[in-house]
């Protein structure tokens, strides 16, 4: 197959508006916090599908499109998800598969093998990865660079949630297998982040941490 192009559709704004708006997103996103403190009320699955819309603009390796997102907000659903990840996280936390070094890394952040807010948050989002595509007689599709596109897609899929206004938290119960059989997805397509999303609980906290300093993170070579 030849590649076929398109004109791309640019919108030229004047480097004052640039400077501004990269300023004003970067304000808005340096107000993102993970939040573990999530109100039951009800989040309208509109507001859901925007931010999916918007993870799915992702660009991704030899554009596969490596991701299935799956939302749920069936209550059964996501009490078994909970009963699930709960016992996963339990042998993480206090049978030994977590190291020591491990659990000394999480100290700042309090985190137990307890997680009610996969009951509480309105809606959770499983992120699953693609390892391969399907062809079209049903033989596996080589996909390429998969982690690295569901990772992008997953931090857009967070930089919405936020832009919404609702909270989120990147959670990864180890193993994560489980929701294969919750969530009745085939065994190529793998669990790789899952999203509670909600409204913050009014009295919601989050631990005290600082973001490493702009310049820690950044070199340049001018
Ligand atoms: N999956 C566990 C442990 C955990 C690991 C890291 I690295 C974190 O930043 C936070 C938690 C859990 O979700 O509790």
């Amino acid at each position: 197959m030849s590649a076929s192009f398109v004109p791309y559709r640019y919108t030229a704004r004047g480097v004052d508006a640039m400077r501004q708006a990269g300023k004003d997103f970067w304000l808005q996103m340096q107000g993102r916090r993970s939040i573990r403190d999530f109100s039951v009320d009800p989040v309208p699955r509109e507001l859901i599908e925007y931010a999916l819309h918007t993870a799915a603009t992702a660009p991704s390796g030899a554009n596969q499109q490596p991701w299935k997102f799956v939302a749920v907000s069936d209550p059964a659903i996501k009490r078994e998800i909970r009963i699930a990840a709960e016992q996963e996280e339990y042998e993480s936390y206090e049978g030994g598969r977590m190291s020591e070094e491990w659990l000394e890394a999480l100290q700042p952040i309090g985190t137990t093998w307890q997680k009610p807010f996969l009951e509480i948050a309105p809606w959770i989002v499983v992120v699953f990865e693609e390892v391969h595509g399907m062809k079209a007689d049903g033989s596996p599709l080589k996909h390429y660079y998969a982690k690295e596109s569901v990772g992008i897609a997953c931090g857009l899929l967070i930089a919405a949630i936020h832009e919404i206004g609702l909270v989120t938290l990147t959670h990864t119960p180890s193993p994560m297998g489980f929701l294969n059989q919750i969530l009745q997805r085939p065994a190529h397509e793998r669990p790789f982040i899952l999203f509670p999303i909600g409204y913050p609980a009014k009295d919601a906290q989050v631990p005290n941490l600082q973001r490493k300093s702009f310049d820690e993170t950044v070199e340049w070579i001018e």
